[in-house]
């Protein structure tokens, strides 16, 4: 495999309607307003952009009439704005172009990740997250969907409800993904993550090998410890597997996450591997905390996608 594109297509998807909290949908107009689509056109890409109004439709569209199912909350919202989202990512990844979708929560990863699994259906997914996201509709405590995408991708059991059953594929393999930062996992993920034998390196891995050879491990796990870095990886990134004190405003905060340069190291080096096809930056929420660490947030939110796009390279 070898990447060949020349475009970024930044998708803008303001959506909050996986968790409960307001304000993470003001995340990418903030990251557009502080530049990226220039920065990143200043890295060398040509760089689109495209806004919300489709997502924005179809909050409407089911506004006021979005019950529980079970556990699951706003489960039409979110399964026809993930739909969407997937359909966008596949074609612009079909396309030749790289899809760099802003959120929004994290539930929109079930969306990209379909997308580039449709377009590349041998890529790889690297998690960077304090939390695994794994929750099905059956283990879920909180409802929210932005905690239950990868059970999804899986098919895991408990998954083949309406009305994700009406397109969702089990496009992802357990041996497809790898975690990084996680530390805060509840109880039912953990034995799901030990059942499907899925790579996860936790903070505690981070401290013990340093992010270094927690990228290198990462990535020779994807590549089946062929000692080749051939195969296509999706980035997805949500802003609280960084420490709070680095990425404040998010929803869920917890202590003890990666730093700056941590951060900034994974997609450095996804990035020199040739293979990145698409990249996701998850759960900035711009009306949590103060004003200026949601500008920090923002900030940071910017400078991950331009590092995972080749800014530090020389
Ligand atoms: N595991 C919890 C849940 O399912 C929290 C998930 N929150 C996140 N995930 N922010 O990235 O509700
Ligand atoms: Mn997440
Ligand atoms: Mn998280
Ligand atoms: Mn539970």
């Amino acid at each position: 495999f070898l990447k060949t594109s020349a475009s970024v297509q930044i998708l803008g998807c303001d959506f909050s309607g996986g968790q409960g909290k307001a304000g993470v949908d003001q995340g990418p107009s903030q990251l557009i307003q502080a530049g990226l689509q220039k920065q990143i056109a200043q890295l060398g890409w040509n760089v689109g952009y495209e806004g919300n109004e489709r997502y924005e439709r179809i909050v409407q569209e089911f506004a006021g009439k979005d019950a529980d199912i079970g556990q699951m909350k706003n489960p039409r919202t979110v399964n026809a704005v993930a739909r969407s989202v997937a359909d966008r990512v596949e074609a612009i990844s079909k396309a030749g172009d790289l899809p760099l979708t802003l959120g929004g929560d994290h539930s929109l990863g079930l969306g990209t990740v379909t997308g580039t699994l449709r377009s590349h259906p041998s890529a790889g997914v690297i998690w960077v997250d304090a939390h695994a996201d794994i929750n099905t509709p059956l283990t879920t405590d909180s409802g929210n969907l932005h905690g239950c995408p990868v059970s999804f991708l899986m098919g895991l059991e408990g998954c083949d409800v309406a009305p994700f059953n009406e397109w969702v594929q089990p496009l992802l393999k357990p041996e497809g993904i790898v975690y990084i930062g996680l530390r805060d996992i509840d109880v039912e993920e953990r034995k799901i993550l030990k059942e499907n034998n899925i790579k996860c390196f936790s903070m505690h891995h981070v401290d013990k090998y340093g992010i270094g050879r927690v990228v290198d491990m990462a990535l020779d796990h994807l590549n089946g410890n062929s000692g080749r870095r051939d195969r296509p990886i999706h980035l997805s990134f949500d802003v609280d597997g960084l420490d709070p004190s680095v990425a404040p405003s998010t929803g869920t905060p917890v202590r003890g996450g990666l730093t700056f340069r941590e951060g900034h190291y994974i997609c450095e080096t996804l990035h020199e591997t040739g293979c990145l096809v698409a990249v996701d930056i998850m759960e900035v929420n711009p009306s949590l905390m103060e004003q200026r660490d949601a500008e920090a947030t923002v900030a940071v939110g910017c400078s991950l996608a331009r590092s995972a796009l080749g800014e530090t390279l020389l």
